[in-house]
């Protein structure tokens, strides 16, 4: 007799999307893809989705690449490497253009799958749990695994509900009272609302659980239908709502039932207004994501650094951070950091300000420099009486100020300043 576990996750596989561009993130995304995206001082944004996955039990996942994958899947490789195959673990990397032929990327999210048919195959799952590389969250996929199963239902489509003004960047659906989903339209320009509230709507998270024999069948189905465009948003989810029976699992009522000391955090920091509001969110005396839960860790790949070191320089200037988060290896040196994020290995000196500033990994501050406001990238190096966030008009002639009034500092930007 096979043995059937109580725990669904144990036959479940996650397959994590993580080949978009995430142009929105403008130079952040230059070198890296979205989900290679740092977050949080230590982390990067995919850490958030396979976190979850190893804390639900998932010990089966595939990664898919596609754009700038370089540094996500060295990322991955340093820091998710300890599945074992001897203990029938696996996580995979799968970038585009490598196996059906040499020129084939992956046409949508749901070609992405169907150019791995034979590898889902190799892992002998029942369920498979389609998710996206680049959301911040801390979600138990168990429970909807549950609800899928006892719904016996096609698809299960993840959901929040959202303010009107901004559901036109998700799928939208409509649910009859039992949260069958009965319409689900891509990104609409006219969102459909809730019925007796005209300002809010259902909208998809884009993280899907299928039964795989079913999504199998669907996808050869779609690989041959010339009008597709092999996305799950905009061609499988329609349809299973129109022909089977896709159903809706609601993830903020989920925790309030199942995780109670949880509160349903969930962003697309899809934006450098949004990632950097974030990131600094994580400053708040008690910030709404909470990073300091041993119950639900977010594992990462870490480099080997001594602690944050705070220096009075020669002058006694102090150097100090308040209301921050300082990651390891990093010296504040006769610098006054405030309200700000400063990843792994940052370098600061003496006479500078940093106020609101999320600051990536080893970035070098220079003298006399004040930064408001700002993200700054990877490596860049700030010269001596860098003045930002005080003159917005002379920001954007250099740095890239977005709507919300944060500047984006990358090292090109400060090269091309230095060369005029
Ligand atoms: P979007 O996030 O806009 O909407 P998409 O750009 O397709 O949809 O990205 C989904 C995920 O797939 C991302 O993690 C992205 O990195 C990845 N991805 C995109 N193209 C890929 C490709 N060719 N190969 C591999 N990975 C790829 C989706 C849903 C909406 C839902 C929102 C929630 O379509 O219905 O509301 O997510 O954010
Ligand atoms: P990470 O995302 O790990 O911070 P980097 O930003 O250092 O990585 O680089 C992302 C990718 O871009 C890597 O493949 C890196 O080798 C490449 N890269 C970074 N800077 C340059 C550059 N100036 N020229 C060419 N490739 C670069």
């Amino acid at each position: 007799m096979e043995m059937r576990y109580s725990r669904l996750s144990s036959r479940t596989m996650a397959f994590v999307l993580a080949g978009g561009r995430g142009s929105r993130l403008m130079e952040l995304t230059d070198t890296r893809a979205k989900p290679a995206v740092y977050f949080g001082g230590k982390t990067r944004i995919i850490d958030f989705a396979l976190s979850n996955g190893l804390n639900s039990g998932i010990r089966k996942m595939a990664v898919a690449t596609q754009y700038k994958a370089h540094s996500l899947i060295r990322h991955c490789q340093r820091g998710w490497s300890f599945f074992r195959a001897e203990r029938n673990e696996y996580l995979d990397i799968l970038p585009a253009s490598q196996r059906v032929d040499e020129t084939t990327w992956y046409l949508g999210t749901a070609d992405a799958v169907t150019q791995n048919i034979d590898i889902v195959d190799s892992y002998d799952v029942d369920y498979v749990l389609i998710l996206a590389g680049d959301h911040i969250y801390k979600m138990d996929y168990e429970i909807m695994l549950r609800q899928h199963v006892a719904n016996k239902a096609d698809v299960t489509v993840g959901c929040l509900t959202v303010p009107r003004a901004e559901a036109s960047a998700f799928g939208v659906m409509q649910v009859d009272a039992t949260d069958r989903i009965t319409a689900f339209v891509e990104k609409p320009a006219d969102p459909p609302t809730l019925p007796g509230d005209p300002e809010t709507c259902l909208a998809s998270m884009g993280i899907y659980v299928f039964d795989w024999h079913f999504l199998r069948d669907l996808l050869i189905r779609d690989a041959e239908d010339p009008s597709s465009s092999h996305d799950f948003g905009k061609d499988l989810i329609p349809q299973i709502v129109k022909n089977g029976k896709a159903m809706a699992h609601r993830f903020a009522e989920s925790c309030v039932r199942d995780h109670p000391e949880s509160n349903a955090y969930w962003r697309d920091v899809g934006t450098v207004d949004a990632f950097w509001k974030a990131n600094i969110d994580l400053t708040d005396f008690t910030p709404e994501l909470n990073l300091w839960d041993r119950n639900w860790p977010i594992w990462t790949y870490s480099e080997s650094v001594p602690p944050a070191k705070f220096v009075h320089d020669e002058e006694d200037r102090r150097g100090s951070a308040v209301s921050s988060m300082v990651s390891g290896g990093c010296v504040i040196s006769g610098t006054e950091v405030r309200n700000s994020l400063l990843f792994t290995m940052v370098h600061t000196n003496s006479y500078s300000v940093l106020d609101h500033a999320v600051v990536l990994p080893y970035v070098v501050v220079g003298r006399h420099a004040r930064l408001k406001n700002v993200v700054i990238d990877r490596g860049v190096v700030i010269p001596n009486g860098l003045v930002v966030g005080e003159d917005p008009e002379e920001d954007a002639r250099w740095f890239r100020v977005t709507e919300g009034g944060i500047t984006l500092i990358t090292q090109p930007m400060l090269d091309r300043r230095a060369a005029v």
